[in-house]
């Protein structure tokens, strides 16, 4: 009775394991700024991308919604959209990446796409980032401490 019990714990402990690597993660701000500079976004554009992040899936890098239209869901973090930026189960899109690469904890590739987005159609695309980041006040990323920006952040102010 005491072996199946354990048994059954095992079981269940290996469950949670797995569903938990498949889950991805909510990040925090400053892992996020992490990631955004470890990618080469320009310092100017962080809020920004943190301000879209926000509005379009909470930080959450496995969500996936849709369909809003016939076939059209949106995967990860930037909520990248298969209609047009990836395809479903095989590389496509504008990125030319599976869309479900945008659903897993590692955002370097989706960093990368959402980078070409907006070189194609701007910040725009995302209406998340059109309601709630668009002309409005944009997050601050002052108290995240990431060696290479604090160098730049502490650059002297313009003397009058
Ligand atoms: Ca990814």
């Amino acid at each position: 009775m005491l072996r199946k019990i354990g048994q059954c714990l095992i079981l269940a402990l290996l469950i949670v394991l797995i569903a938990d690597q498949v889950q991805g993660k909510i990040l925090a701000k400053c892992d996020a700024v992490k990631e955004l500079d470890k990618a080469k976004v320009p310092r100017s554009m962080i809020s920004n991308w943190i301000c879209l992040m926000q509005s379009e899936s909470k930080m959450n890098t496995s969500l996936i919604t849709g369909p809003k239209t016939a076939s059209s869901y949106s995967y990860g973090i930037f909520q990248i959209n298969s209609l047009k930026y990836c395809s479903r189960g095989h590389s496509g899109g504008l990125c030319n990446k599976r869309c479900e690469d945008f659903a897993n904890d590692d955002i370097q590739d989706d960093i990368q796409c959402a980078v070409k987005i907006m070189n194609v159609d701007g910040l725009k695309a995302w209406s998340g980032w059109m309601k709630d980041c668009k002309n409005k006040p944009l997050p601050s990323y002052a108290d995240c401490k990431l060696q290479s920006l604090v160098n730049k952040l502490e650059e002297p102010r313009e003397s009058v």
